[in-house]
């Protein structure tokens, strides 16, 4: 009995940690927390193996709430199990994630309780949700990695990763596309490490979902061929844990439990109506909550005696056990197999294994060329076998995305074959992305692939990438009018200027083979960033680095290819990938002519623009006015190097369908009108 009044007593404190939060805030979503208080608890202080004192060890069960709405669950549950923060470089900081500080200044600046649960400030967030859908989705990439790392590291006698994923979910994430693409992959794959519980409360922030979601859900995961479970009474603690033991018993099949719940639970005039879904209950409702929980009326951030130690009885003790047991077997399994458990140490860290670059290819100068795509599954193929925990795969196009990793031993990653490197998404762009995160938040080096059009199917996970500051990559080849026929669907336009509007995300567009190398070269080293490559379709002329600045120029962002004689230009063009060569061919015919130009290669804004001053201004010397940039894309921002006097050769409209030569021709990249455009801004008509 004393024991039930405890576990009454915890469930309320979250309920009222919510509402008590989002009342100072004026602002936040009490309704969900109020629901799922009890499936909080159950899962967290009777199930999840997780330890609170060390919440980034590799084998804990990972909790998603795709609901990030609902964030106030999260951050009540992170605050009464006392879950250490810990910082970029994976030290733990020994102070608490979230203070009861924290909760008190919810949604205000620098506070550990922000609006939504973001990975990267707060200890214990497994990943950023809030965008509906992108959780699951994101946990989906979670169970992938258990996999393949079950596969590759577990060994008679050493489960080293045999984690589980537990991830929360309401009717928006049900109604997004991302998460049926997600389910439908999941299911295929046998994830039956698994878990979603949709909070089955008819409500969104309109009203009833009656008026525009009446689908069978259950069946719809049935039919994909989920393991779907119900428990009637979101309060019934017992029928949660009973449903939760059968997910674990389940194998072959991911499982997905229907909670019915009804959202603002306890508040007399708000239960079950949108109302509770996004606004505070109001004072008076508060009090009237807060009696029906029999809890103090006028108490605010109450944690009654008892409370933390019931937390740190339950996932404290069972967390500390696991961890404890974990640290032994690792211990035992570092001296059986100390490679292997090399390799995990580095990885954990992001660190890359030595020799990781070796026997990259150098391409010889050649005019006919080789195209990005080409010249990228070359690389990836030997960084794959360099990295055993890098790997990805397409969405259904890694034929042409050049992406497939063919050497011997490669692999695809099935149901059955979980050690495969070569992921197939099939044509579910969204959820590739969001899935990408998911491996990259469980240490693995991953990318995902497919036609950089469809970058924008995409970009959403992509944007969360670069939020929660992952070392995602993205592989998009197509990058221009290469598939000249294919017409205007499928020629980018405003991608690239949309993507490198994304803070904190690197984009590269390489303009030959030894730029593609560089590239790579780059992204693989680096930790916190993700990268995003536009990669043409069509060969590009291999420059001749011993007339031509080295590749290794990409590094910087930007570097000077080919220069006027003693450095001193009239006029400085600047292209990034397929117009490099247009560049420099309008450079060799200005020279001839005596004009003295500047060829920039500029295959990445951003790394350029994170360069000293001192180097930007010996790239694009202020006192050089006269600038020419041409790129096979939205004209947008270039402004910003080329300046008001300068021209910019790019595209104002969207493309056509006709062969590659034809559309150079009529869009105007060509070296003749780039030459015309450089004696324009000259005044040498
Ligand atoms: C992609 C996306 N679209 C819209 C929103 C805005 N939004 C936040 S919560 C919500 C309603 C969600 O309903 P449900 O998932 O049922 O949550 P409940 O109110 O039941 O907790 C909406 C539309 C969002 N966060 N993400
Ligand atoms: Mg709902």
């Amino acid at each position: 009995m004393a024991e039930d009044k405890t576990v009454e007593l915890a469930i309320n404190t979250i309920r009222t940690l919510s509402i008590d939060a989002v009342q100072q805030a004026k602002s936040g979503h009490p309704g969900t927390p109020m629901a799922l208080a009890p499936l909080v608890y159950t899962i967290w202080n009777r199930v999840m193996r997780f330890d609170p004192q060390d919440p980034i060890w590799p084998n804990r069960d990972r909790f998603v709430l795709s609901n990030g709405h609902a964030s106030m669950l999260l951050w009540s549950v992170l605050h009464l199990t006392r879950t250490q923060a810990v910082d970029a470089d994976y030290e733990n900081l020994g102070h608490p994630s979230v203070s009861l500080d924290d909760i008190r200044h919810f949604r205000q600046l620098n506070s550990k309780a922000p609006g939504h649960p973001e990975y990267h400030w707060v200890s214990g967030v497994e990943t950023t949700t809030g965008p509906l859908g992108q959780g699951v989705a994101t946990s989906v990439g979670m169970g992938i990695a258990q996999k393949w790392l079950a596969n590759r590291y577990n060994r008679p006698g050493f489960e080293i990763f045999n984690y589980n994923i537990y991830a929360v979910c309401g009717d928006g994430c049900m109604m997004e596309g991302v998460a049926s693409e997600a389910a439908s992959l999941a299911a295929h794959l046998g994830l039956d490490n698994l878990c979603w519980i949709y909070d089955n409360n008819h409500i969104t922030i309109e009203g009833s979902t009656r008026i525009a979601f009446t689908e069978d859900v259950e069946a719809r995961f049935l039919a994909y061929g989920w393991n779907v479970l119900r428990v009637g009474d979101a309060n019934d603690i017992e029928r949660i844990e009973h449903a939760l033991d059968i997910f674990r018993k389940t194998k072959e099949r991911p499982t997905f439990i229907v909670l019915d719940s009804h959202i603002g639970y306890g508040a007399p005039h708000k239960q079950d109506t949108a109302a509770a879904h996004g606004e505070p209950l109001g004072d008076e409702e508060v009090r009237l909550t807060k009696r029906s929980y029999g809890w103090p009326e006028d108490a605010k951030f109450l944690v009654p005696d008892g409370v933390y130690e019931h937390f740190a009885a339950g996932i404290g003790a069972r967390g500390a056990k696991a961890r404890q047991e974990w640290t032994t077997l690792f211990a035992a399994y570092q001296a059986k197999y100390p490679e292997l458990a090399t390799e995990i140490e580095q990885m954990q860290r992001r660190e890359l294994p030595s020799g990781w670059d070796r026997n990259l290819p150098v391409f010889p100068a050649d005019p006919k060329g080789i195209a990005g795509r080409d010249a990228s599954g070359k690389v990836l193929n030997v960084l794959a076998q360099n990295i055993p925990w890098f790997f990805g795969g397409s969405g259904d196009l890694g034929p042409s995305n050049k992406t497939t990793l063919t050497y011997e031993g490669a692999g695809d990653f099935e149901a059955g074959s979980p050690g495969g490197k070569n992921l197939h998404f099939g044509i579910r762009e969204h959820s590739m992305a969001a899935i990408v995160n998911g491996l990259s938040l469980s240490k693995l080096r991953a990318f995902g692939a497919t036609f950089f059009i469809f970058s924008d199917y995409a970009r959403p996970a992509i944007r969360l990438s670069a939020l929660m500051e992952l070392p995602t990559i993205l592989v998009f080849t197509h990058d221009a009018m290469g598939d000249g026929e294919d017409g205007p669907t499928h020629q980018p336009v405003e991608q690239l200027a949309s993507l490198r509007a994304i803070p904190g995300l690197v984009t590269l567009r390489p303009a030959d083979a030894n730029e593609v190398v560089e590239a790579y070269r780059y992204i693989l080293q680096l930790r916190h960033e993700p990268a995003v490559l536009a990669l043409s379709r069509q060969p590009l002329p291999t420059l001749n680095r011993t007339k031509y600045a080295p590749a290794s120029g990409v590094a910087r962002g930007a570097y000077v290819l080919a220069d006027a004689p003693g450095g001193n230009p009239e006029v400085i063009f600047i292209a990034s990938g397929s117009e490099v060569i247009l560049a420099v061919e309008a450079h060799e015919q200005l020279a001839a002519e005596g004009i003295r130009s500047r060829v920039v290669s500029m295959p990445s804004w951003d790394i350029f623009d994170h360069q000293t001053q001192e180097y930007r201004d010996s790239v694009l010397p202020p006192k050089v006015t006269a600038r020419v940039a041409v790129e096979q894309a939205s004209t947008f921002g270039w402004e910003r190097y080329v300046g008001t006097s300068g021209r910019i050769i790019g595209m104002k409209t969207f493309g056509a369908s006709a062969p590659l030569k034809e559309l150079q021709r009529h869009f105007g990249f060509e070296p003749d009108h780039v030459a015309a455009a450089a004696k324009e801004v000259l005044g040498r008509k």
